[in-house]
């Protein structure tokens, strides 16, 4: 029988990811895995990380969208980690093979420009400390059989973060009505999906509000420079060999994602 602990886990979601194999989700084998025990999980995986030599770059939210909400069965947005490591180059083709099972959604990204710490931030406080604000695509890559898990799951596998692309043009927050931005998702040059800002929590501030607010909980604030995730607009898309996944912002510009 094995000893679940929040160190064992940890070992085994970096494992998964190192041997590119989906596993069973945590909960099957620990169920008493609560969401806080999930959070020191989630931490201990990017301590593993950070002392292999990876830097944090910013945080990612999770679940923010109905639309990322219905598809996982999960009602509660979550928050997580960003490294250097996960940042790709513009332009060149997300390597598939490196990967278990990835898929790619639209976000809206914010760059800070100030602090950010909670408790109590709200919407124009969070704004107010963006510097840019940018298109961007996320890939994900759960390290669970199927993107089948639980809330405790998938905070504990860092909201199976696996890379984001952030689009080159940046605009100031407080020239846009980023509720609603519009969104066009193309796979292929085909229309898959349509969005726009308000999907993520109202407005795209709620989300980093929520998140300087969660994350002080734990003792962490939003650090000038860190690059903002607020989660996917809509569904995510299957990052398929050959594909291209493009998407279209109504002032933020184009990001495209080639996959080999
Ligand atoms: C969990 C990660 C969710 C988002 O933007 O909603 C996420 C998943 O869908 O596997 O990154
Ligand atoms: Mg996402």
């Amino acid at each position: 029988m094995t000893l679940w602990t929040v160190d064992h886990a940890a070992h085994v979601l970096a494992e998964a990811e190192r041997a590119r194999t989906e596993r069973p989700p945590i909960t099957s084998e620990w169920p008493e895995l609560d969401l806080r025990t999930a959070y020191q999980v989630q931490h201990r995986l990017i301590d593993h990380k950070t002392e292999n030599g990876e830097q944090v770059v910013g945080v990612k939210l999770g679940l923010t969208s109905r639309a990322k909400q219905r598809r996982m069965n999960i009602d509660s947005p979550l928050t997580a980690w960003l490294t250097d490591r996960m940042s790709l180059p513009a332009g060149q083709p997300l390597d598939t093979a490196a990967l278990i099972h990835p898929r790619v959604e639209p976000e809206i990204v914010f760059v800070l420009g100030h602090r950010l710490a909670g408790p109590g931030v709200t919407a124009t406080q969070a704004l107010a400390a963006v510097s840019e604000v940018r298109a961007g695509l996320e890939v994900i890559d759960s390290r669970y059989t199927d993107y089948k898990f639980t809330l405790p799951d998938v905070v504990a596998d860092n909201a199976s973060s696996a890379g984001f692309l952030v689009g080159a043009q940046a605009r100031r927050p407080e020239e846009l009505a980023l509720e609603l931005e519009g969104c066009v998702l193309d796979v292929d040059g085909e229309i898959v999906d349509t969005a726009t800002g308000a999907a993520v929590q109202g407005h795209p501030a709620e989300a980093l509000a929520l998140a300087a607010n969660s994350l002080w909980e734990r003792g962490v604030a939003l650090e000038p420079g860190w690059i903002v995730l607020t989660g996917g607009l809509t569904d995510a898309v299957p990052a398929r060999p050959g594909s291209s996944i493009t998407a279209r912002f109504a002032h933020l510009g184009t990001v495209t994602l080639g996959c080999s």
